[in-house]
């Protein structure tokens, strides 16, 4: 079995970051080992919220990890809430050098920074990426990390420049995440440095936005990818799953206003995952 490193907060309620990365990451057969970063009562686009800060942990965890020659498939962070935790984690990769690194530079959405974050987070951000085999950003968080100017009247020309501006940061692959060409489409757009290529996967666009779909997306990813899938495939089931999720919430007139119900759509993600391509 594959054995993967997530790295990001754990928020008590919300369904964000490591409540839906490790599920997710389970369900798809693969072992998940977690690095809290810190603990939240519930993520930060709630009223008020509990900190608890775990940087302190991470050296520690990480040392005592590698002293008990443990090493991992792949590495995956998600929200990381400061330039110490950012050197902390460069340095995770560095020492677990045989890890598949993917990055999801949670920061911003909708053209804006998630509270705490600074543009100067952003560029340090951009500076981890460079370690990663693939990042995936959408295209708010790939705005402030190249530091330009957010475009959402965009066209497949400027996604491709956003895109390779992003291996220009030096990591080897990207996927643009919620972008479509047609109002009623939505997907991933991707290109991999390394055989100059590009690849893209839409669905159906729903009428509606939660809070976590990009932390289930990247998770989904992860969990595929180790499932043995390719990249490309990866990205495409992320997109169905991450979709099912959305239609199984809206299926739920009383559905909460955070986070999506991605536990019923578990076993269509298995299915996919079982699929032959
Ligand atoms: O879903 C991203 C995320 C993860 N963790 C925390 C957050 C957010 C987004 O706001 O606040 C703590």
């Amino acid at each position: 079995m594959k054995r993967i490193m997530t790295i990001q907060d754990i928020s008590c309620v919300g369904k964000c970051s490591l409540t839906v990365a490790l599920p997710i990451i389970s369900a798809a057969g693969v072992e998940a080992g977690v690095l809290p970063t810190a603990v939240l009562s519930n993520h930060t686009q709630f009223p008020k919220f509990t900190f608890c800060d775990l940087t302190d942990e991470i050296q520690k965890i990480s040392d005592t990890l590698h002293s008990l020659n443990i090493d991992f498939d792949a590495v995956y962070t998600g929200y990381l809430g400061s330039f110490e935790q950012l050197s902390l984690v460069g340095d995770f990769f560095d020492r677990f050098s045989g890890a598949k690194v993917i990055i999801d530079p949670v920061m911003a959405d909708n053209g804006v920074l998630y509270r705490g974050f600074t543009p100067e987070f952003a560029a340090s951000m951009a500076k981890l990426c460079a370690k990663a085999d693939l990042i995936i950003p959408n295209l708010t968080e790939a705005s402030f990390m190249l530091g330009i100017p957010y475009n959402p009247d965009y066209d497949e020309e400027y996604i491709r420049g956003v895109l390779k501006g992003l291996c220009g940061l030096g990591c080897r692959s990207a996927a643009l995440t919620g972008i479509g060409f047609k109002p009623e489409e939505i997907g991933v757009y991707y290109y991999d440095s390394e055989s100059d290529s590009y690849f893209s996967y839409f669905n159906e666009r729903l009428d509606a936005q939660f809070h976590g779909t990009g932390d289930i997306y990247a998770s989904a990813t992860v969990g595929a990818m180790m499932r043995g899938k390719s990249t490309e495939r990866a990205l495409s089931i992320a997109v169905d799953f991450t979709l099912e999720c959305m239609k199984k919430t809206l299926a739920d007139p009383h559905h909460r206003a955070y986070g999506v119900n991605f536990e019923e759509a578990l076993p269509y993600y298995i299915e996919l995952l079982n699929e032959e391509k």
